[in-house]
């Protein structure tokens, strides 16, 4: 049997699946990665871009930065990937077992896709908030007229996104972490898994007794079980129609 099979094998027979997404999983819908050789955005690295310094140091270029992420996110459609995992789960769910999609991407894809039980670790980027009183707002689908927006409340618009150093919504991390005391498999697609804590899920599944698998054209830095090489645009309805029948992933919700 080889491992494209025994993933097969394994998510039919799983009590519970985790699934957590990383920037892999939207680039086949247009979407730059962060580390990936296209990242680097007018010469700045994205890296340093998702900072609070960076924010305070220049709100107007990391406003602009963000708007111009937005409005890519808004015009992306989901990509067979998205839709993979959304048909994944409309199965597991019907047969009775546990699913949640727990993703580090602030574009919103997965719940486009119809994916339902989605935990957003790093926030969303359509979602705006005051930087002084934290007020949300969402703004309409059009290019802010000014760099950096106003906020309702005195303050700056920022995205409402987790950077380094921020800590992550408690509520979205307790749900993540909760899951995996019931997951029987956990399986990563697209990211670098070198962020934590969503890193850290990885290596506390594994602790727990999950078996871990890796979608992944490259390898990343997470210690998984089975590492199928490939994109996830291709691998994942491959492995759905697989496991569940021809077709399988082909339809949304
Ligand atoms: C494909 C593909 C295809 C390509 N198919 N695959 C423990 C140890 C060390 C450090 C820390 C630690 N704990 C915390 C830290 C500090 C820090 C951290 O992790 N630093 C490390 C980098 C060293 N973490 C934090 O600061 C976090 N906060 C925190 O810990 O707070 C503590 C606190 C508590 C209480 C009070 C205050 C504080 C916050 C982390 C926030 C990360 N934010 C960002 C930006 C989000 C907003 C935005 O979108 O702009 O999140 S950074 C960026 O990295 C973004 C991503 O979600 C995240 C992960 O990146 P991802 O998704 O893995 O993308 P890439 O580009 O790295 O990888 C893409 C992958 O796709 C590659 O593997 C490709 O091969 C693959 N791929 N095409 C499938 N078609």
């Amino acid at each position: 049997m080889d491992d494209l099979e025994r993933v097969v094998t394994a998510l039919r027979e799983a009590r519970g699946v985790v699934v957590l997404t990383g920037a892999g999983v939207s680039a086949e819908s247009g979407l730059r990665t962060f580390r990936g050789p296209d990242g680097w955005w007018r010469g700045h690295d994205p890296l340093r871009l998702a900072t609070p310094e960076a924010f305070a140091a220049d709100p107007a270029l990391v406003s602009e930065w963000y708007d111009e992420r937005r409005l890519g996110a808004l015009a992306a459609h989901p990509n067979p990937a998205h839709i993979a995992l959304a048909a994944l789960e409309r199965h597991l769910v019907a047969a009775g077992r546990r699913f949640l999609l727990v993703t580090q991407n602030v574009d919103g894809l997965h719940r486009r896709a119809g994916s339902r039980a989605v935990v957003e670790l790093h926030g969303t980027i359509t979602v705006w908030r005051d930087h002084r009183s934290g007020r949300r707002v969402t703004p309409p689908a059009t290019p802010f007229a000014s760099h950096p927006q106003p906020g309702p409340d005195g303050g700056h618009l920022r995205p409402d996104v987790v950077w380094f150093g921020e800590a992550l919504p408690s509520a979205a991390l307790a749900e993540a972490e909760a899951a995996l005391g019931w997951c029987d498999l956990f399986v990563v697609v697209g990211t670098s898994a070198v962020v934590y804590p969503a890193a850290g899920l990885i290596e506390g599944a594994a602790a727990q007794g999950a078996r871990c698998v890796e979608v992944n054209p490259e390898p990343s830095a997470a210690n998984v079980h089975t590492r199928l090489v490939g994109r996830a645009g291709d691998l994942l309805p491959r492995l759905v129609a697989r496991a569940f029948g021809a077709g399988s992933s082909s339809t949304q919700a």
